[in-house]
């Protein structure tokens, strides 16, 4: 079983290659798009065993994020494939926000019977992430099995917030998020979303309404991020970025973060190996990192060269 199983939808994202907007770009690439197989990219490039849940569309898009995601050393045999709905899409927007095309996606017909026969319980950590709720009702019941299954085990059930405005209204997500945050073990949510949602001011605000997970990650974007866990609160500053576009950021801070705790690291080196990840993917359009040149590559000796410089 690999160490961490990430479940959520991945759709097909669409961003710029420059931090433009998608009215004008011309160069246009395509991505993975996805917070919990975003993690799961992260911890396989961290040299940690990783898998990823999800439903996809019979369709092209489909077929591509799948061996997308397998490139990158992540498990997909879980993966369901959906003949009968189609893949999500997205686009990015730099200075915009994201467009989704979303609604009746495969992912969102996911349900408990996604997960019937995965081996959840020997995973270290399970992953989820609070856009899965926002989905559809199956998605709902979906989510509270895993939480259920993982609960009567000794795997750690993580739990990413990531309030999306444009799925629901602060209003409907606040008090299904909150819930759920006290019921996992690790939560990482922004500063930002915990005052829309929950109206808190400080990272303390955030651990005096969610005394329950062990571990509770606050992040205050470009400030730094604290963590509390039963040996009190730590706190570390972010790494000065020129920021390109910052989707996706928050799923790199999470798998740094998860990959140093799975190797033992204490919480002041779990947050700086959070805030190192993001850094990447602040620098880039995508929701992820470049692959270093790897030397199984097939590539010619002049190209190899250019490559590695
Ligand atoms: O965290 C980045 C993701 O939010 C994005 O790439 C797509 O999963 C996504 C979503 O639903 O917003």
């Amino acid at each position: 079983t690999p160490r961490l199983i990430a479940i959520g939808e991945t759709m097909m994202m669409f961003t710029p290659a420059r931090a433009e907007s998608i009215a004008t770009a011309e160069d246009v690439r395509l991505h993975p798009g996805g917070a919990e197989s975003n993690v799961a990219c992260h911890l396989a490039q961290l040299g940690l065993s990783s898998a990823w849940v999800g439903a996809l569309g019979d369709d092209v898009f489909g077929h591509r994020i799948r061996r997308s995601i397998a490139s990158h050393g992540v498990d997909t045999r879980w993966v369901t494939c959906d003949s009968n709905a189609p893949t999500g899409v997205y686009f990015k927007d730099p200075g915009n926000g994201v467009v989704y095309y979303r609604s009746g996606s495969a992912a969102s017909r996911m349900s408990p019977a996604t997960v019937a026969r995965i081996p959840l319980e020997d995973a270290d950590i399970v992953h989820l992430s609070g856009i899965t709720p926002a989905l559809s009702a199956s998605c709902v019941a979906l989510v509270d099995t895993v939480f259920e299954r993982v609960a009567g085990s000794n795997a750690i059930l993580s739990f990413d917030v990531n309030y999306r405005a444009s799925l629901w209204s602060e209003g409907a997500a606040a008090s299904v998020l909150l819930a759920l945050a006290s019921r996992a073990d690790i939560v990482f949510v922004g500063l930002d979303e915990a005052h829309a949602l929950w109206n808190c001011c400080t990272a303390n605000d955030v651990r005096t309404l969610l005394p329950e997970p062990a571990r509770l990650v606050v992040k205050d974007s470009d400030v730094g991020a604290t963590d509390f866990s039963a040996g009190g609160s730590v706190f570390e500053p972010a790494i000065p970025t020129e920021v390109l576009e910052a989707v996706g950021a928050g799923d790199a801070f999470a798998a740094g973060y998860l990959a140093a705790l799975l190797r033992g690291a204490s919480a002041d080196d779990r947050l700086r190996a959070g805030h190192e990840r993001a850094r990447l993917v602040l620098l880039s359009t995508s929701d992820f990192v470049a692959e270093p040149a790897s030397t199984s590559v097939p590539v010619g000796g002049v190209a190899r060269l250019l490559l590695t410089e």
